[in-house]
């Protein structure tokens, strides 16, 4: 196989406009799905409640489960019940989650629609779902009462198909899967943006253009190429360490970012670190994206090749870049062919960025 001397591995690496690739040593390579032994069932814990956290290298309040933004990342199989636990610790406001593209047959109850197909939980309340993850395809769950989403309640909600229900494209990738669950991000903070909405006088006060555009709840403010730049020169850094009395510790960059709630963009560890997939050239990779944004449309800009929209499978088609609007998801297949030309070697960058408003 091709895992031998020198395994030249490429990283992509996705800041809030782009995505960029070093080059590091190999770890995996291609799995083979395993027999299923399924779980019946997947039980969880959620408590939800406010967090201060930097996506964007800027502190903020925002919604966050079990202490962080974004939510757990929930992968079930198709055909496995999932059951969640939701204790509403927000004090102030209620709750529900909806679990987007979850057909809910039988179970209406679970379906998160506050005022719909439940009350919202009350504050130091609990509510449990309970509901089958039937159809095998990208999905994501949000907050779905007043504008909690866009204050950070989600997460990506993934259904694998059964070994039976082997999706078409599944001989067409070799790579293994990669994520890219998209949103926008305000400064401003949701009880703001709701108020401009609302006002009685002076109606429809709109927040303007998202500061940032968050992959997988990360991103940069005020990102630009140079600071893209450092943050590499940051990865080079990172192995060393100090020895200070007993402990070896960080050393600097890293070490100051561990101990600053506010982070700067350069830390591999902060909170907003561009997010970097390592891949390895000449191979096939699934790419799940979805769009949870609360009033942008979004384009991503890779040469691609879709065969999921909404967990539905398509007849493949190969596009150089793609619209996604929120609520959207789609499964495409993304080939690393390139020649490696930016940076040092292999390092490849793929685009998110605003196309417009619905
Ligand atoms: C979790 O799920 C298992 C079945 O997999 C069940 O036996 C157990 O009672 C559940 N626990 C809770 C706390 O719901
Ligand atoms: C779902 O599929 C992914 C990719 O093949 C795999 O890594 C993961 O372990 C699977 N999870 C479950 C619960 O089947
Ligand atoms: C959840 O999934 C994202 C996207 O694949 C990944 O970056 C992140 O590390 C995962 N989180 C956890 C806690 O595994
Ligand atoms: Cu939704």
């Amino acid at each position: 196989t091709s895992s031998s001397e020198s395994p030249l591995m490429v990283h992509l690496l996705l800041c809030c406009t782009f995505l960029l690739a070093l080059a590091a040593p190999a770890t995996t390579a291609a799995s083979v799905p395993a027999p299923a032994l399924t779980p019946a069932k997947q039980n969880m814990t959620w408590d939800v409640e406010y967090i201060l956290w930097s996506p964007d290298c800027q502190q903020r309040v925002m919604i966050g489960i079990n202490g962080k933004f974004p939510g757990p990342n929930i992968t079930a199989r198709a055909g496995e019940t999932l059951s969640i636990t939701v204790n509403n610790k927000l004090h102030t406001e209620g709750l529900v989650i909806h679990w987007h593209g979850m057909r809910q047959v039988g179970t209406p109850w679970a379906d998160g629609t506050a005022s719909i197909s439940q009350c919202a939980i009350s504050p130091g309340d609990s509510f449990t779902y309970e509901f089958v993850a039937d159809k095998p395809g990208t999905y994501f769950y949000h907050g779905h009462f007043g504008m909690q989403r866009a204050a950070g309640l989600y997460g990506w909600l993934v259904v694998n198909a059964t070994a039976e229900q082997d999706e078409p494209y599944r001989r067409d990738y070799d790579g293994g899967e990669l994520r890219m669950l998209l949103s926008d991000w305000y400064h401003d903070n949701v009880y703001a943006q709701a108020a401009g909405l609302e006002q009685k006088y002076d109606h429809f006060q709109w927040v303007g253009e998202p500061q940032t555009i968050l992959i997988n709840g990360r991103g940069q403010y005020d990102c630009m190429l140079g600071a893209v730049t450092r943050f590499h020169r940051g990865i080079d850094r990172r192995a060393r360490t100090c020895v200070r009395g007993k402990e070896a510790k960080l050393c600097g960059d890293e070490e100051r970012c561990l101990r600053r709630s506010e982070c700067g963009p350069y830390c591999p560890q902060s909170q907003c670190a561009p997010v970097v997939f390592d891949v390895e050239p000449g191979r096939t990779y699934r790419l799940r994206i979805a769009s949870t944004t609360s009033l942008s449309a979004l384009n991503v800009q890779h040469d691609l090749t879709v065969v999921e929209a909404d967990g539905n499978p398509v007849e493949p088609f190969t596009v150089p870049d793609i619209d996604i609007y929120s609520g959207e998801s789609y499964s495409v297949l993304l080939t690393t062919n390139h020649t490696p030309t930016f940076y040092r070697s292999g390092s490849f960058w793929i685009s998110v960025g605003v196309r417009g408003r619905p």
